[in-house]
């Protein structure tokens, strides 16, 4: 986590009767998830996993533009996404699977929670892309809930820095329905600098876009949704994904236990189940 760049904040407090603890990297970021919106997490990974993540990256979407044609995928302003990294290569489902981020999802989301989608998402090199604009992860929806009924996690490939327009949010921004006039956005966006092999963690309802990449290279991440289970997938991830050696607890995840049942008599027989 980064910490104030303003000078020291005071230790000492007084008249204060209750207090969160946050004992850990997770729970800090947890922590800091519910209160701000926003968090950086680790994923724990070595430099070398690290760099295989990126080469798959590159493998991946060069086959996704072959198997889609990159035209049909710019007419469609789908040129800087790769849908559902994880049916193009394991490598992705295991980034999905993740540790450190699923005990901070688990405890963010309370109760069960699947996935809903993992997208790459390209921020080109000195041009726009569609992500370029301030948006919630649940677009759409103007409500304020008391516990996150979804959550964003953004791995980033490379380092996101200003120069290649890291994620811009809006602080606090999913404690209010409506998005904020220009004059509160101007003030108080910021911008989250964070490393290859960390997580952007959002509170699915914390206004979000991507900034202007400057650089030379493109910025690459993987972007994560995972959710209540009443949500259905973005794209189906059951029959999408080799399940095999899965654990029950990771196939529940990807929302193998969430299938609509497509006939009544199937819904009483799970409900045997
Ligand atoms: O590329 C980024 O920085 C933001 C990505 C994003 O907003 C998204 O995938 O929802």
């Amino acid at each position: 986590m980064t910490e104030s760049t303003l000078g020291p904040a005071p230790t000492k407090a007084y008249g204060i009767l209750q207090r969160t603890s946050a004992d850990n990297f997770i729970e800090e970021a947890v922590e800091q998830v519910r209160a701000l919106g926003y968090a950086v997490l680790d994923a724990g990974f070595t430099a070398q996993e690290v760099a295989a993540l990126s080469r798959a990256f590159d493998s991946v979407c060069k086959g996704y533009a072959l198997a889609h044609g990159i035209d049909e995928l710019k007419a469609m302003d789908e040129h800087n996404n790769v849908r559902l990294m994880m049916a193009h290569d394991g490598a992705f489902l295991r980034l999905a699977l993740n540790d450190n981020l699923l005990a901070a999802v688990g405890q963010l989301i309370a109760g069960k929670f699947i996935l809903n989608q993992q997208n790459g998402v390209v921020n080109p090199s000195q041009q726009g892309y569609n992500q370029g604009a301030w948006h919630r992860d649940l677009p759409y929806q103007h409500f304020v809930s008391s516990t996150p009924l979804a959550i964003n996690a953004l791995y980033c490939i490379d380092d996101f820095t200003v120069e290649n327009g890291a994620t811009f949010v809006l602080p606090a921004s999913h404690k209010s329905a409506a998005f904020a006039s220009p004059a509160l956005v101007r003030r108080n966006a910021l911008q989250i600098e964070a490393k290859a092999g960390q997580f952007i963690l959002l509170d699915c309802m914390m206004f979000h876009a991507g900034g202007y990449n400057a650089s030379s290279r493109v910025r690459r991440a993987v972007n994560h949704v995972f959710n209540i289970p009443y949500f259905k997938q973005q794209i189906r991830i059951p029959g999408n994904v080799d399940d095999s050696g899965l654990s029950v607890a990771a196939k529940e995840i990807l929302g193998f236990s969430y299938l609509e049942p497509a006939t009544v008599a199937d819904f009483l027989a799970s409900r045997l189940r």
